[in-house]
C-alpha cells in the first residue's frame, strides 16, 4: 500500500506471532504439537535426498520436528541471530555446542563464575579429553587481552554471572576475542532476549537454558543456541545427533513457546520484585552486602545500564552473621521456596555453595569468587509486599 512504512513488529509481538501462520490449514490458534518421532517418505528416492539434504522435509526426531523448529526460529529472531537450536536442557545446550566447536589442544577461557554444572562440564569434561580450560576475572576486559592465545577458540562467560551478579563487557569482550580469531558464547539465560542481546554487542553465540524465564513456570527442562546457521547445522547433525543426543521433546518445546507469549510482562515483574527485595535488603542491619545490577551500591551499575535494559530478576547477598544466619534466614522462609532454580512464578531461594554450587571445592570456591555465606533469591511474580513481608519476618529470624 501506498505510504504505508514495514517497520519490524516489536519483542512482545516476535515474542507471540514470529514464524507462524495461524490462517494455515487447519487453522489453529496456536500451533500443533508434533509427536511422532519419526517421517515419511514417498519413495525411496525421496528418503535419500532428505538424508543428503538435497530434499527439505523432516526425516526423524534427533535432528528435527516441527514444533522444536517453530521454537528455535522464534528464539533466535528474539536474540537477533541468523539460527536457533533447542536442546533438552541448559546443560544439553553448552555441551552440544562445545563438543562440535572442539578438539583436543585448544583453549576454553571462560570467567571465573559460572553455573555449578558448567564449571563441571569444563573442568571434569572437556579437560578431560584435552581441551585446556583457563579461568579469569572478566569483569576487567584486560585480562582476556593478556592472557588469550594462539589455541584459544572459545571465551565463555555468563553475564550476569550465577550466583555472585558480577558483570561481564560484553562488547569489550567480543572485540578482544575477534582479534584473536576466538569464539564469543554468552549464557544469557539470567537476562533471557528481553533484557540483553549479546549478539548485537558483538557475540558470536548465546546459549540459554530455557528451563528458567523463558520457559517462566517450572514444569520442564529445556536449552536453546543462538547463532550461524553453517554452524548451529554442525551442531545438529553432529553435536545434537551423534555426541549428545539432548534432543527437546515437541510437549517441552510448545510449553516454551507457551511461556515466551508472556516473557516481557513476567520480565518486567520479575526486575519490578527484585528491585523491591534488594531494596529492603540494602536498608536491613542484618545484611552485609548486596549484590544487584539495580542498586546505587552496585560496583558495576553503570555497566549495567549500558548493556541491560533492566537489572533483571536474580538478587545474592550475605548476611552479618555468615553461612549460619543464612541457613536461619532460608529455613524461617514462609513464602519465598527453597528450591534451586531461578525464573519462575514462584519466589525461590537456595544457598549456592551447599547446592547449586557445590560441584566446586571449597577452595576452588574461594578461587572463583563464590562465598560460602551467599545466599540467592529468585525474584517471582508474587505481590511485591507479600515478598517483603516473608523477607523482613525472615531476617528478624535470622
Ligand atoms: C540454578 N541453573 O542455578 P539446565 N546456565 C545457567 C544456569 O543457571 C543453569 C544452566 C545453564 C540452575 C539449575 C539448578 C546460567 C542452571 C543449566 O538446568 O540444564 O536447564 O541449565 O539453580
Amino acid at each position: 500500500m501506498s505510504g504505508e512504512k514495514t517497520r519490524r513488529p516489536g519483542f512482545s509481538t516476535r515474542a507471540i506471532h514470529h514464524a507462524y501462520d495461524p490462517y494455515s490449514p487447519p487453522g489453529s490458534l496456536t500451533p500443533p504439537v508434533y509427536m511422532s518421532s519419526t517421517y515419511t517418505f514417498p519413495t525411496v528416492e525421496d528418503g535419500a535426498a532428505r538424508f543428503a539434504g538435497e530434499q527439505p522435509g523432516y526425516v526423524y526426531s534427533r535432528v528435527g520436528n516441527p514444533t522444536t523448529v517453530l521454537l528455535e526460529r522464534r528464539i533466535a529472531d528474539l536474540e537477533g541471530g541468523e539460527a536457533g537450536l533447542v536442546t533438552a536442557s541448559g546443560q544439553g545446550a553448552t555441551t552440544s555446542l562445545l563438543w562440535t566447536l572442539l578438539k583436543p589442544g585448544d583453549e576454553v577461557i571462560a570467567d571465573k563464575t559460572l553455573y555449578g554444572c558448567t564449571f563441571g562440564f569444563l573442568n571434569h569434561g572437556l579437560a578431560k579429553f584435552g581441551v585446556r580450560i583457563t579461568h579469569l576475572d572478566m569483569t576487567d576486559p584486560r585480562n582476556l587481552a593478556a592472557a588469550i592465545g594462539p589455541t584459544t577458540r572459545i571465551v565463555f562467560f555468563e553475564s550476569p554471572a550465577n550466583p555472585n551478579m558480577r558483570l561481564v563487557d560484553i562488547a569489550a569482550i567480543a572485540e578482544i576475542a575477534h582479534r584473536h580469531g576466538a569464539r564469543v558464547v554468552v549464557d544469557n539465560t539470567y537476562c533471557t532476549p528481553f533484557l540483553q542481546r549479546p549478539l548485537e554487542l558483538g557475540a558470536d553465540f548465546v546459549v540459554h537454558s530455557a528451563t528458567k524465564y523463558l520457559g517462566g513456570h517450572g514444569d520442564l527442562l529445556a536449552g536453546a543456541i543462538v547463532g550461524p546457521r553453517d554452524v548451529l547445522d554442525q551442531v545438529r547433525f553432529y553435536g545434537i545427533k551423534d555426541m549428545t543426543g539432548a534432543v527437546l521433546s515437541s510437549q517441552d518445546a510448545y510449553l516454551v513457546l507457551r511461556g515466551l507469549k508472556t516473557l516481557s510482562l513476567r520480565m518486567a515483574r520479575h526486575c519490578d520484585n527484585a528491585q523491591g527485595i534488594a531494596e529492603l535488603l540494602a536498608e536491613h542491619p542484618k545484611v552485609e552486602v548486596v549484590h544487584y545490577p539495580g542498586l546505587d551500591s552496585f560496583p558495576q551499575r553503570e555497566l549495567a545500564r549500558r548493556q541491560m535494559l533492566r537489572p533483571g530478576g536474580m538478587v545474592a547477598c550475605e548476611l552479618k552473621g555468615g553461612i549460619d544466619a543464612g541457613r536461619r534466614f532460608m529455613n524461617a522462609l514462609r513464602l519465598v521456596t527453597r528450591a534451586v532454580s531461578l525464573g519462575d512464578a514462584e519466589s525461590l531461594a537456595q544457598h549456592p555453595a551447599s547446592m547449586t554450587h557445590s560441584f566446586y571445592t571449597p577452595e576452588e570456591r574461594r578461587a572463583h569468587l563464590i562465598s560460602e555465606g551467599l545466599v540467592r533469591v529468585s525474584a517471582g511474580l508474587e505481590d511485591t509486599d507479600d515478598l517483603l513481608d516473608d523477607l523482613r519476618q525472615a531476617l528478624e529470624a535470622a
